[in-house]
């Protein structure tokens, strides 16, 4: 897939009040009408929130722990993207979808606002995964230096202006979490989050393996665990993203599989731009009970 001129370096476009990536927007009724099944189970995240590592667990505990089979194809055909598009050049993720058998698995990173009302109908299992936002912002500047399908981010310190004003891709990241935490009450949705991923994954895998309704055995999950650690994923040609077309995602400027830990914004935050933060975080996280490792 090569990316045409045409998308490149567009600049968000909303759907909705919600900036959203351009080539994504054409034909939005597609996203409103999409047909979910009962069998589906949803990744759901604010980008760069550890999306693609529970997908590829997810994956793995639907083939028991056959790691095998779960080499069998790219993450991003296993888990399409419900919203992903590109005019001309890739056919879009619902209609992927619709020709998938079930169970299907499906990625997006849409806000509660945006969510096809059918996985409501459907009463679909989904799978919340959510990380401290300094995190987020920093992996998300490097991603969309790397994306071609995203705006160029520009100088760092302007766009941690952009985060905090939610004008990035898919909105602002605290209605993001917060509109997702307080729907977990009403439906079946498995809130989880990186920072705990990162601190005892084995716990983490099993509350999913749990939510799934599997009983998996102990050697299942240990396998789990080493297939799905950042050093084998950053290895994975299934699972690094260096299978997509370098003038969709360029590699060379930052690996996709960058850092996966907790606290680079350290290296990137000055101690006003932390203040600054801290801040807006308190402002946005008041009033709710949801709160971040940072
Ligand atoms: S995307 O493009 O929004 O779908 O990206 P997403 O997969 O949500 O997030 C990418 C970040 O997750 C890190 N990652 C991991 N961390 C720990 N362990 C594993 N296995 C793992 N897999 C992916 C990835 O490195 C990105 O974070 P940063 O901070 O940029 O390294």
């Amino acid at each position: 897939m090569e990316l045409s001129s045409e998308w490149r370096r567009r600049d968000w476009t909303p759907v909705r009040g919600v900036p959203m990536i351009c080539a994504f927007t054409p034909n939005w009724k597609r996203i409103d009408d999409f047909q979910a099944r009962e069998e589906d189970i949803v990744i759901a995240t604010y980008p760069k929130s550890g999306t693609t590592w529970m997908s590829e667990i997810v994956d793995v505990i639907l083939s028991e722990g056959d790691t095998e089979k779960s080499a069998r194809d790219t993450i991003y055909n296993k888990v399409p993207m419900l919203e992903f598009c590109v005019p001309g050049v890739v056919p879009p993720g619902s209609q992927i979808l619709e020709s998938l058998p079930s169970p299907r698995m499906i990625k997006t990173h849409l806000p509660v606002s945006l969510m096809p009302k059918s996985f409501w109908e459907k009463n679909c299992k989904i799978i919340y995964v959510a990380r401290n936002p300094k995190d987020v912002a920093v992996s998300f500047y490097h991603f969309d230096k790397m994306n071609y399908l995203h705006p160029d981010p520009g100088p760092w310190e302007e766009y941690l202006e952009k985060f905090l004003q939610g004008v990035v891709g898919f909105g602002p990241w605290a209605a993001h979490v917060r509109d997702w935490w307080v729907l977990r009450q009403q439906r079946s949705i498995l809130y989880i989050f990186y920072e705990d991923m990162l601190e005892d994954p084995r716990r983490e895998i099993q509350k999913v393996i749990t939510f799934l309704g599997k009983d998996l055995s102990e050697e299942a999950l240990e396998k789990i665990c080493l297939h799905t650690s950042f050093k084998a994923m950053k290895e994975n040609p299934a699972t690094n993203y260096t299978t997509m077309s370098s003038t969709l995602m360029d590699q060379a400027v930052s690996p996709f599989m960058r850092k996966g830990i907790c606290g680079d914004w350290k290296n990137h935050f000055t101690v006003s731009q932390s203040k600054r933060f801290d801040e807006y975080y308190q402002r946005e996280m008041s009033g709710t009970d949801l709160s971040f490792c940072f």
